[in-house]
Order: C-alpha cells, then sequence, then structure tokens
C-alpha cells in the first residue's frame, strides 16, 4: 500500500530559516542615558560601582500586592509561607520610594492582575496540569475579603499600604511574570527617557528576576536592591542575587542596603 501523502508543511518561518530578525535598535531599545544633570554614584554596588543618571532613572516596584504578601492570597494558595515577606522587604522598599520621589523621579508599580473576565489568562495559567486544585485557582476565591485571586479590583490584588502608589504614579497590570510582556512598559519607558531601573519588590526569582532580565535584553541598565525584595524561598533569592551580578553582571548590578541608594540619590549633584 502506498504510504499516506503528509499534509504540505507550512510554510517556513523566517526563524526556521535561520534569519536574524530584523529589530531596530532605534525602537526597540531603550534610550541613552543622560548625561547632564545629578549623577548618584553607588559604590557599595556590585560587581562595580554604578552611577545612576537620576534623570533618567526609575524606581520599579514589583507586585507587592496582598496576593503575594497577606494571607489568603494567591502566594498562599500556591502553598507557600507568606508571613515573613513584608518584613524582609518593605522597610527597604520605603527608603527607595521616599528618595525617588524625592527627587521626583518616575515611580512604576506593577501589579500581576488579570481582567475580571479572565481573557488575558492563559489556561495553562489558570486550569493547567501545574495550577493549585479548584478553590485556590486564578479568579476564585480564597479567603472572604481578599476577593478572587490575582484579579483586578479585588482587595487581595491590591497593592500593600505602606508602598501603595501615589496619585500620578504609574501602575501597571500585568498578565504574566515579566512586566514587559503585553503591557507597553518598553514604549512608556523610551517616551519617559529612562536608561536606568531600580528593583525592589517581590518575587525575587519570578517576577522580579524575569523582569530585570527582560529590562536587560531591551538595553536598560538594572539594580537590584537586596533589602527591597524578597522570595519565599530565602536561597532563591541568595541564587538570583548571585547570579545577577556574576559573569561581569550578565544581567545587572546588585546593591544590598536601600539606604546606599538613598543616601546617593540624595546627594546626587
Ligand atoms: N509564585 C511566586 O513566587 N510569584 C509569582 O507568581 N508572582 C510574582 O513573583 N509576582
Amino acid at each position: 500500500m502506498a504510504p499516506k501523502k503528509r499534509p504540505a508543511a507550512a510554510k517556513a518561518s523566517s526563524a526556521k530559516k535561520g534569519k536574524y530578525v530584523e529589530e531596530d535598535p532605534e525602537t526597540h531599545f531603550a534610550v541613552s542615558a543622560a548625561t547632564t544633570g545629578p549623577m548618584a554614584d553607588l559604590p557599595a554596588s556590585l560587581p562595580k560601582p554604578v552611577t545612576l543618571p537620576v534623570k533618567s532613572t526609575a524606581l520599579i516596584c514589583i507586585d507587592f500586592q496582598k496576593d503575594f504578601m497577606s494571607e489568603g492570597g494567591f502566594g498562599h494558595a500556591l502553598g507557600n509561607d507568606v508571613t515573613k515577606l513584608s518584613e524582609e522587604c518593605l522597610p527597604g522598599a520605603q527608603v527607595l520610594l521616599a528618595a525617588a520621589r524625592a527627587k521626583k523621579m518616575l515611580v512604576i508599580h506593577t501589579k500581576e492582575a488579570h481582567r475580571d473576565d479572565l481573557k488575558d489568562c492563559c489556561d495553562m495559567k489558570r486550569i493547567g496540569p501545574r495550577c493549585p486544585p479548584e478553590g485556590k485557582r486564578i479568579g476564585e476565591v480564597l479567603q472572604e475579603g481578599m476577593g478572587r485571586l490575582l484579579i483586578d479590583g479585588s482587595p487581595g490584588n491590591e497593592i500593600v499600604d505602606v508602598v501603595k502608589p501615589l496619585e500620578g504614579e504609574v501602575v501597571l497590570c500585568k498578565p504574566g511574570k515579566g512586566a514587559f510582556f503585553l503591557t507597553g512598559l518598553n514604549q512608556l519607558l523610551r517616551d519617559r527617557g529612562i536608561s536606568h531601573l531600580i528593583f525592589c519588590g517581590v518575587t525575587t526569582e519570578v517576577c522580579v528576576q524575569v523582569t530585570m532580565r527582560e529590562a536587560n535584553d531591551r538595553g536598560y541598565e538594572c539594580v537590584l536592591v537586596e533589602d527591597a525584595t524578597a522570595s519565599y524561598i530565602p536561597k532563591f533569592k541568595a541564587a538570583v542575587v548571585e547570579m545577577v551580578r556574576s559573569q561581569g553582571g550578565i544581567v545587572g548590578y546588585t546593591i544590598e542596603h536601600a539606604e546606599d541608594v538613598a543616601t546617593a540619590l540624595k546627594s546626587a549633584a
């Protein structure tokens, strides 16, 4: 019997043919750093000291939400002990926020937040084999008072009080772990002339690390502030800090204390 004819192969994509994707750095990469205005020196950053041009530096606060920091939220639904995150990173984040606001820097707050109708939540994330059991899934209510897990507008999806956004600050809802995915963040940063990002937030090895890597690929210089970020799994935070600054700073810089960043911003001239 003659072998069955296979259906025609789909037209090979340019990636399959081994072609470069043609991207124009002028429209996809971070703008150049400011060369005028105050400069904040961070002699304690690793793997080497970095200078932040204040005019083109933004503070990005990743997912400081009850959904990750309070009982009855999504982090809890995933089986984590959420009780220690706040004390580990919120004091540092408050220090960074105060310093950035005093310098009138761009401040961006992200939230992992899905639409009410969940159209921006793929099945893999909502009901896939690695998801929590029914009753603990995105869009469901785990604990009265927190509302639906990871849904924008639910009380549990809000940013915790001590680092809550001020009027005029950017609040970005993101459907993924990285803040550049489906958010327009890159364009926003380009429009605002940002070249450098100071990172704080939760959790270090999930949304913070992914966003830092996304930013690094787009040409942003990134500084991760150790006492303003936290993980449910301490050894993962330590590993991220180490890997970010390894190989000469393959993903960016790290600095141990938010106070050192604040001091540098205050004295920037
Ligand atoms: N699970 C976990 O550690 N984090 C997340 O799912 N999202 C963020 O990190 N924001």
